[in-house]
């Protein structure tokens, strides 16, 4: 056994996520760990079985300091047993069946019991895979020193599909991506495999994620060539033994002639011999039949695929005067005899729908309800509008009870400061998954939508547009790592707390001494507010800069009206804001009673989002007391002053934080804190022309006015 070696001196570069399996620190839990966990038997030897007990072999090797002993047919000693009831006869002994029934296809049961008279861990799971989730769990248990004595655990998924949106191109690219290129080599497969994928899916794994979908939604009609499907297929044997199926983003053009293929990807062509992509057109049903039927011979357990149509210069149904329905449901049928999905994106935004650009996809949508094949999602943004800093949940939840709808969140942060800024997203996905739609009576939240158990949905999915990329430590910030996990763990369990989420990844990642955990949890917990604050607070939206979309800019002229920030904030002399009110765009209106009403009265819409909702008069008096213009100033300055308590708390840590990870994270936030002052000047200079009153004293959010305004 290796002795304790202070954290502070590893060298740490990132590249190991949370599954940092260091030397558990607590001397008198490293020995109670060493006692009960002498030995290993996981049998059985699928690849499943084989990664559990590859994971458990290296975790605990790691954790407590030297090999454990592994065996891959029985439990001889004290120790973990891990298996179903098919493949350990020590697991049927024990007359779980029941119990372990009641987990479902991916759960587990982890408990301390006795196994042929002698102390144990059990791991005990109907699937194979509940096994591997169980080791997962298990490890976690150790790297933030839990007890084990008396442990009764049941664990299953809320959530079926847990996804992960990959906006990767083929040329390896990533949109929206801040850390390097894509992790898909696409050139060098199938036949070399990169060693990162076997981690990616282990990552993925270890918080419950079990899809992936490689290729932006925005997608090459090549990705489904029988050469790329030779390659996706390879990727597909990597990710199974981990639970992950495969899915594709698909070109709806897909079948057109090379030379035909509308709109945005016109250069590349498509992929068939049609001269029309129309779902009516017999041909395009039998293309996309054949298509299907070759996808499942290169990947028998393909997922499925997911579209995006009629959006942002994607073709779709109403290229040939179909709807969205024609178009899901023609893919559904094709998809249907393998037991494959379609999941159609709701991110649409047809001027022609609606003057205001954060109805049209309700308008859209709602008709439909009900009229989809049974293996249709319809994936939804978590706001009507496009991830933005802070968005009231999207109208949609609460308003298709007969079709299955995924959310969408997006775990890259394309509007929240990048690869630059730290902001910890669990908050804000908390505050979707936790908001009221109303929508049967009160308690109806966007989490029992999602999850299916309000509208008793048949099947249940969430997806998160990944921030992964080929950068030695993943996701570029050292700490955007933690939104990854977050996503993993908030879909498979939406009732986890941000803290808990946050907690149990800095002990996983970084240290457990309870002190450093409760300042950085704090710092991350604080990160999206503060986020909010430095960029758009009090519910302004899309007034950051055109294209890359970092930082602010609140008049470009993007040539289309529903992207100019003007569009959104609609600032003059009499006020700021959208005016979505009954009197204005009515959007409140997408909303059940009583929310439409609250949203609708500007005594009682929600702070958070007044400007999304209401053309406020610059002299409006908020609840602070202040004027709304008075409340922007203080509010952009609390942003910024929580980013430079950011930096100064990181500061503060590096005695505890290993040098690498500590710098890194140091040159980050130091570029944050400059980028997050130009916000105020910026929007508070802007705005000041319609306002034409002065930035009160003391609240132009710089360093040395931080204090003032805690
Ligand atoms: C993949 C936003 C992003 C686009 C993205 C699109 C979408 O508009 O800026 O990069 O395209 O959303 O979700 O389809």
């Amino acid at each position: 056994m290796r002795g304790a070696t202070s954290l502070v001196e590893l060298p740490r570069d990132g590249y190991e996520l949370w599954l940092d399996y260091r030397l558990v620190q607590s001397a008198e839990r490293l020995e109670a760990y060493r006692a009960l966990l002498q030995e290993i038997a996981v049998p059985g030897d699928s690849p499943t079985l084989a990664a559990a007990r590859a994971e458990l072999q290296r975790g605990l090797a790691g954790l407590l300091g030297g090999p454990v002993e592994i065996s891959q047919d029985r439990l001889r000693g004290t120790g973990l047993l891990a298996g179903t009831p098919q493949t350990s006869p020590q697991i049927a002994a024990l007359g779980w069946d029941e119990q372990i029934e009641a987990q479902g296809p991916e759960g587990y049961l982890i408990r301390s019991f006795e196994v042929d008279g002698k102390p144990a861990v059990v791991i005990a799971a109907g699937s194979e895979l509940g096994v591997l989730y169980g080791s997962f769990h298990l490890l976690r248990l150790l790297q933030t020193q839990q007890p084990l004595a008396g442990l009764d655990t049941a664990e299953r998924p809320k959530v079926q599909l847990r996804l992960l949106d990959h906006w990767d191109n083929l040329d390896g690219s990533v949109e929206r991506g801040y850390a390097g290129k894509s992790i898909w080599k696409w050139d060098e497969l199938p036949r070399t495999l990169d060693p990162r994928y076997q981690d990616y899916a282990r990552a993925c794994a270890s918080v419950g994620i079990n899809g992936a979908v490689p290729n932006n939604v925005n997608a090459n009609p090549v990705i489904l060539t029988g050469d790329y499907l030779e390659k996706v297929a390879a990727l597909a044997d990597i990710l199974r033994p981990y639970g992950i199926k495969v899915y594709l983003s698909a070109n709806f053009a897909s079948p057109l002639k090379p030379s035909d293929t509308p709109g945005r990807f016109r250069r590349r062509g498509g992929i068939g011999n049609l001269d029309t992509a129309d779902p009516f057109d017999t041909d395009v049903q039998r293309w996309w039949k054949e298509k299907a039927d070759e996808i499942y011979r290169y990947i028998p357990d393909f997922g499925g695929l997911l579209v995006k149509a009629n959006s942002e210069g994607m073709s779709g149904p109403f290229d040939y005067g179909r709807t969205h329905l024609d178009g899901a449901n023609m893919l559904a049928r094709a998809l249907a005899p393998h037991g494959g999905i379609v999941m159609w994106r709701a991110f649409v935004y047809d001027p022609h729908v609606d003057p205001d650009r954060v109805k049209r996809a309700y308008k859209e949508f709602v008709p439909l309800d009900g009229k989809f094949e049974a293996n249709v999602f319809v994936q939804v943004k978590n706001g009507p509008l496009d991830f933005q800093p802070r968005e009231p949940f999207h109208p949609l939840f609460g308003a298709m009870p007969k079709t299955p709808l995924m959310m969408e969140f997006q775990v890259t942060q394309e509007y929240l400061g990048q690869g630059i800024h730290l902001v910890y997203l669990a908050p804000m996905w908390k505050e979707v998954l936790d908001a009221d739609t109303f929508a049967q009576g009160e308690g109806s939240t966007v989490a029992k939508v999602v999850d299916g158990s309000l509208h008793d949905y048949s099947m249940t999915g969430i997806a998160g547009v990944a921030n992964v990329g080929s950068d030695r430590n993943w996701c570029g910030h050292h700490f955007a790592q933690a939104n990854w996990y977050a996503f993993g763990r908030l879909a498979w369990d939406h009732t986890l707390s941000a803290e808990q989420i946050a907690e149990e990844w800095i002990r996983a990642t970084f240290t457990n001494d309870d002190g450093v955990v409760a300042t950085i949890r704090d710092m991350m917990m604080g990160s999206w507010e503060a986020c909010v604050n430095t960029m758009m607070p009090l519910g302004l939206h899309h007034i950051m800069r055109e294209g890359h979309h970092y930082g602010p800019d609140l008049e470009y002229d993007a040539g289309r009206e529903d992207w100019n920030p003007q569009y959104f904030h609609r600032a003059d002399d009499a006020g700021v804001g959208y005016d979505r009110s009954r009197s204005g765009s009515n959007s409140v209106a997408q909303y059940f009673p009583p929310l439409c009403d609250e949203f609708d009265d500007l005594m009682t819409c929600p702070e958070e989002y007044l400007l999304w909702f209401h053309h406020v008069p610059w002299d409006y008096e908020m609840r602070s007391g202040r004027t709304l213009w008075d409340e922007l100033a203080w509010r952009y300055s609390r942003g910024v002053a929580a980013v430079g308590r950011m930096l100064e708390t990181w500061v503060e840590l590096k005695p505890s934080i290993d040098s690498q990870r500590y710098e890194e994270v140091l040159e980050k936030l130091s570029t944050q804190a400059v980028d997050a002052a130009e916000w105020p000047q910026v929007c508070l200079g802007y705005f000041q022309k319609f306002s034409r009153r002065p930035i009160p004293e003391g609240l132009s959010g710089s360093a040395k006015q931080r204090d003032e305004s805690r």
